[in-house]
């Protein structure tokens, strides 16, 4: 049996403060159906796709108006006409958004939603960057590490679209471990949802690098584990803040299948056929055979 799924990576323009979910929503309902015309079964949306990217601004402690950027339910009454169009299309999807879980717990979460607009899990995300305190000196502020917690799921992975699917967010995808723990369950498709600013303030030098360095940590992932990845952006100029672009759909080999060109809404699509992880992940990559964890403490080790 064909193991070809047609995946559409959707990338979102910039969400300005002043846009209502409601907004976004027909956006990414827009993009949905492009992307079901073009025969995609799998949609991946990028992270926090559903509001501007509010940790560039520090609130607080107990600023009620930290909690409006979060979602306490998914779907919730603004996503649940997502859920309803996909389910309508046949269409899965992976969506990007903050959660506000029981106890007042808040996490950088992806969704994955099979294509009968059922959850099928969901993912936390774990490499969480800048700071947690104010720092005027920035341009921007980056408070992910104030307004969430590290994820509490590990890296998990799920059976849906023939295949095994995982998920990492944005500064995940920077680390080899997370392909790899990924990998270790027999990954075959991982999405990958990012907010990149252009300017990175405690390192201005990487700023030229900012799109190389994308693929380059992508790709990596992806040949060293056997798996292709779907790396999705949320770009443009947000709330004066430019956030790199280049949305693509990365093969096993690590080779790019399809790009976006430009900064705005916009869909990269392939066929990926599941089955071409195999030839490394019983070769070159061959885990179980080639791996030697005895010699990998200090990976772990504190
Ligand atoms: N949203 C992110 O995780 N952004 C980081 C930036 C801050 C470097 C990233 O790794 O792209």
């Amino acid at each position: 049996m064909s193991r070809v799924v047609r995946v559409a990576a959707a990338q979102l323009g910039p969400v300005q403060r002043e846009h209502s979910r409601a907004d976004v929503v027909d956006r990414l309902g827009a993009l949905l159906r492009a992307a079901h015309a073009d025969g995609a079964q799998l949609v991946a949306f990028p992270e926090l796709a559903l509001t501007t990217f509010f940790p560039r601004w520090w609130y607080d402690d107990g600023d009620s108006a930290l909690d409006e950027w979060y979602e306490r339910e998914m779907p919730g009454p603004d996503t649940k006409p997502l859920f309803d169009e996909a389910a309508r299309l046949g269409v899965g999807f992976v969506l990007g958004y903050a959660e506000l879980a029981d106890g007042g717990r808040r996490f950088n979460t992806a969704v994955l939603v099979g294509p009968d607009g059922t959850e099928v899990g969901r993912y936390r995300k774990i490499h969480l960057p800048g700071h947690d305190e104010h720092e005027p000196w920035r341009r921007f502020q980056h408070l992910e590490k104030r307004y969430f917690e590290v994820g509490d799921r590990g890296f998990p992975t799920f059976d849906a679209f023939g295949g095994t699917v995982g998920m990492l967010i944005c500064n995940d995808r920077r680390w080899p471990e997370a392909y790899r723990v990924l990998g270790l369950q027999g990954v075959e498709l991982v999405c990958i949802g990012y907010n990149t600013p252009v300017h990175n303030p405690p390192a201005p030098e990487h700023d030229e690098h900012g799109d190389f360095h994308n693929h380059l940590v992508m790709q990596a992932g992806a040949y060293q584990n056997g798996t292709f990845v779907v790396g999705v952006a949320k770009a443009g100029e947000e709330e004066g803040v430019p956030m790199i672009g280049g949305t693509c759909i990365i093969h096993p080999s690590g080779r790019i299948l399809a790009e976006v060109a430009g900064l705005g809404d916009e869909l990269a699509v392939a066929d990926c056929d599941l089955d071409d992880c195999t030839s490394y992940k019983t070769t070159v990559f061959d885990l179980r055979r080639h791996r030697v964890p005895s010699q990998y403490r200090a990976l772990v080790d504190e």
